[in-house]
């Protein structure tokens, strides 16, 4: 979604709005009105055959066209023996296209082309898919048939030759009501919520114990799509731990998965011993055992627990969770940054985390939810707000909040001995920024990542999307 969702704030509309009913229907209109200069841009790009619309006869040897992004493979993959692929990466990301048991193109940078032959393969279906870790868990596979007689269509299946543009614009419209609904009823939309604050067992020798499960369990990121997940308690985000500067605290791993696992506490000083590096500090924790992380929380963190071992299926797959120490002592109070004074007295009305992610079986989400699951936030005009954004995927994401400059007050935790106000905050995979912000203004106020394929698909607005509602 680009600025001009907030140009309408300016426009006709203006201050109109003052039910989240309504306001969300004006959002709709900005929606749309993008959604169409995004499908104008792709035709220009990516509508080079001069498509007449028509579809090829069947010859043995055509090339059907394949196209690659985040993170779908789309084609009319039914095709006569001896046909050729080919394959176009139209994503941002590398991607590749693998044939089961048969060949493969290299990796692809976005914009580039490869031609994959079928030559050698018998009648039947054949699995594809992006070989790039976490692109086929992402969504990157689907089925190649070679069947004879069939029809290769020539048009381009970005794009299509005759793009339906009304269907293009109900399918944006409709992507929101979910969303809407949601709002106004309240209610959740999917099964189960993340990132859940956990109570601490007070053991005998005085610290406070957190007991982590690992274990493989379903878990329901957008209406309906329910994936296989890698979770901590069963929950994406994994509980929140919420310690302060003193605490003797102890994290407690149980392993229920099929497979050698431990914990990272990133962000968190502690011995060596407890870095969670198997087999370095520690042997694997495997399946039935349990391993205690011990540490003296020394200063203010804003940490992250995740696995060391197997991280890069692990993580994208949903192991992830935060570890808050006296963050609430990291806030500006009392600062003037760029005029504007942040109160002496702040008291946030919420202190929260919205962890990213965009691989594995996850995918592009925000606290483990794609839109229009993800968590819509109520806030009334003149509140302030605090939000520790982590990233634990592996892209990077520009996270732009509507209307509302945010100050980055800390890094990583790292409290800044200079904050600074933005619109848009960049967030690496492993970083953490905290922002704070105030909702100034009453409106719906969309919060997105701002790689815009991490936001919108064709079939509407998904993935790295939220909203405001200030009343
Ligand atoms: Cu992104």
């Amino acid at each position: 979604m680009s600025e001009g969702t907030e140009v309408a704030e300016t426009g006709p509309t203006a201050n109109k709005a003052t039910n989240p009913y309504t306001m969300l229907l004006t959002m709709l209109g900005g929606g749309v009105a993008i959604a169409i200069v995004i499908f104008a841009i792709g035709l220009v790009a990516g509508n080079d055959d001069g498509g007449d619309g028509t579809t090829g006869s069947a010859t043995p040897g055509d090339a059907v066209p394949v196209v690659l992004s985040e993170f779908a493979i789309d084609g009319n993959l039914v095709v006569p023996p001896g046909a050729a692929l080919d394959v176009e990466n139209a994503g941002s990301q590398v991607h590749n296209l693998y044939i089961e048991g048969d060949g493969n193109t290299a990796d692809l940078a976005g914009g580039e082309s490869e031609s994959l032959s079928t030559a050698g393969l018998d009648p039947g279906d054949y699995t594809v898919y992006c070989a790039i870790p976490g692109h086929r868990e992402a969504g990157m596979e689907t089925t190649l048939s070679i069947e004879e007689g069939a029809v290769i269509s020539t048009d381009d299946p970005h794009t299509g030759a005759n793009p339906d543009y009304a269907q293009l614009d109900e399918d944006m419209i409709n992507s929101f009501q979910p969303f809407v609904d949601q709002v106004t009823s309240g209610e959740r939309n999917t099964e189960g919520v993340g990132a859940q604050d956990m109570e601490p067992v007070i053991d005998p020798d005085g610290y406070k114990r957190f007991d982590l499960v690992a274990e493989i369990g379903e878990w329901e990121i957008e209406p309906g799509n329910v994936v296989e997940a890698w979770t901590f308690n069963g929950m994406v985000p994994g509980p929140t731990i919420k310690v302060n500067v003193g605490d003797k605290v102890r994290i407690r791993l149980i392993n229920k998965m099929p497979l050698g696992t431990d914990i990272h506490l990133h962000g968190i000083r502690k011995e060596n011993e407890f870095d969670g590096v198997s087999p370095l500090t520690q042997d694997l924790t495997m399946q039935g055992e349990t391993f205690d992380y011990e540490f003296t929380a020394i200063e203010p963190a804003v940490g992250m627990y995740h696995p060391h071992a197997h991280g890069y299926i692990a993580i994208p797959n949903g192991m992830w969770g935060a570890v808050l120490v006296s963050s609430d002592s990291l806030l500006p109070r009392g600062q003037t940054v760029s005029g504007v004074e942040i109160p002496a007295d702040l008291d946030p009305v919420l202190e929260d985390v919205m962890v990213l992610n965009d691989a594995g079986t996850i995918g592009l989400s925000l606290n483990g939810k794609s839109f229009p699951a993800t968590e819509p936030y109520a806030f009334n005009v003149g509140d302030w707000a605090a939000i520790h954004y982590y990233n634990e995927g592996l892209q990077i994401h520009p996270m732009h909040l509507h209307q509302f400059p945010q100050l980055i007050y800390a890094k990583d935790g790292i409290p800044l001995d200079q904050p600074y106000w933005a619109d848009t905050v960049n967030i690496a995979p492993g970083e953490r920024y905290s922002v704070l912000f105030q909702t100034a203004r009453p409106g719906v106020w969309v919060w997105h990542c701002h790689i815009l394929n991490h936001a919108e698909r064709e079939s509407g607005m998904f993935g790295m999307v939220t909203a405001l509602v200030v009343s």
